[in-house]
């Protein structure tokens, strides 16, 4: 057993038909290819071949033997598959102070090998990444000690997800149609588009009341950490007159000293007025895909 890909991909139903692998789940707006087939209604399959799995994303994951487990002494947990994936961080947490034995069955034939013992004070999280290249067909954990324990493993490139689609999926939204068509519906009906519900963190179901603080020296706004990866641009564009162009002005962007009631996945904003020498100065904020 190993695994080939993580796609994140809504695959509802799949098949075999004449040698080839049938995927349901295509996007409405999937360019036409040779390996897509549309019925006249829209309704599309992906035909190709198993091979083709291979490159539909790096095998990813996360999950493990235990998870705030009451384990017993020297017992050790279920095999966790460990073969295919490439980058291995373990997570180790235990209530008392405890030895904790990581074991690998390397060829799974039921030979287990020590890896590696760590110990752990009470209430300790350990990290350990495995050296590159590292490969075994199964992981297990044992506690010297009777004790709560957790032991996780994060598998793969963490940084490959779409956390827009991931948002929408979690919350209910329609993701079938991509990114574009779910940052623009609007289901709440109020002036935010689903793109900005993300980017603010608020509910896209529950119409949001204007999510800025303004006062005499700037306007405060909090605002999701966005990577690269994300492929979503924030600009805090400006201008004094209205009549003039809009201007991106970052120099005016600085981080809230006050980050109080913000949660670690956002950050508070201050956007500086100077009232002196700018009587005016009209601020917009832009997002695009
Ligand atoms: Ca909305």
């Amino acid at each position: 057993m190993r695994p080939l890909a993580t796609h994140g991909k809504r695959i509802t139903d799949f098949t075999s038909w004449r040698g080839l692998l049938v995927l349901t789940g295509v996007l409405d707006d999937a360019e036409a290819t040779d390996s897509l087939v549309r019925s006249p209604s829209g309704a599309a399959l992906w035909l190709g071949e198993v091979d083709d799995i291979w490159q539909m994303g790096e095998p990813r994951g996360q999950g493990g033997p235990w998870k705030d487990t009451a384990v017993s002494a020297n017992t050790p947990s279920d095999p966790y598959l460990m073969y295919g994936y490439d980058r291995k961080e373990l997570t180790l947490t235990t209530s008392n102070a405890a030895t904790i034995t990581v074991e690998v069955d390397f060829l799974a034939d039921g030979t287990w090998s020590t890896y590696q013992s760590f110990t752990l004070s009470a209430g300790e999280t350990l990290t350990h990444l495995f050296p590159e290249g590292f490969h075994a067909h199964w992981v297990r954990v044992v506690s010297d000690t009777a004790t709560t324990a957790t032991a996780q493993l994060t598998y793969g490139p963490a940084d490959q997800r779409d956390s827009f689609l991931d948002w929408g999926r979690e919350l209910g939204l329609p993701t079938a149609a991509g990114r574009t068509a779910l940052a623009y519906a609007n289901p709440d009906g109020d002036p935010w588009i689903n793109l900005f519900e993300f980017i603010f963190g608020t509910d896209p179901f529950t119409p949001t009341v204007w999510p800025l603080d303004i006062s005499a020296d700037g306007m405060e706004i909090v605002l999701r950490n966005l990577t690269a990866t994300d492929e979503i641009h924030v600009a805090f564009e400006s201008t004094t007159d209205l009549l003039s162009d809009w201007h991106p002005r970052p120099d005016l962007v600085t981080v809230h000293p006050d980050q109080s009631g913000v949660s670690a996945e956002f950050t508070r904003w201050h956007f500086a007025f100077d009232p002196d020498d700018e009587p005016v100065r009209f601020v917009r904020l832009s997002a695009s895909l």
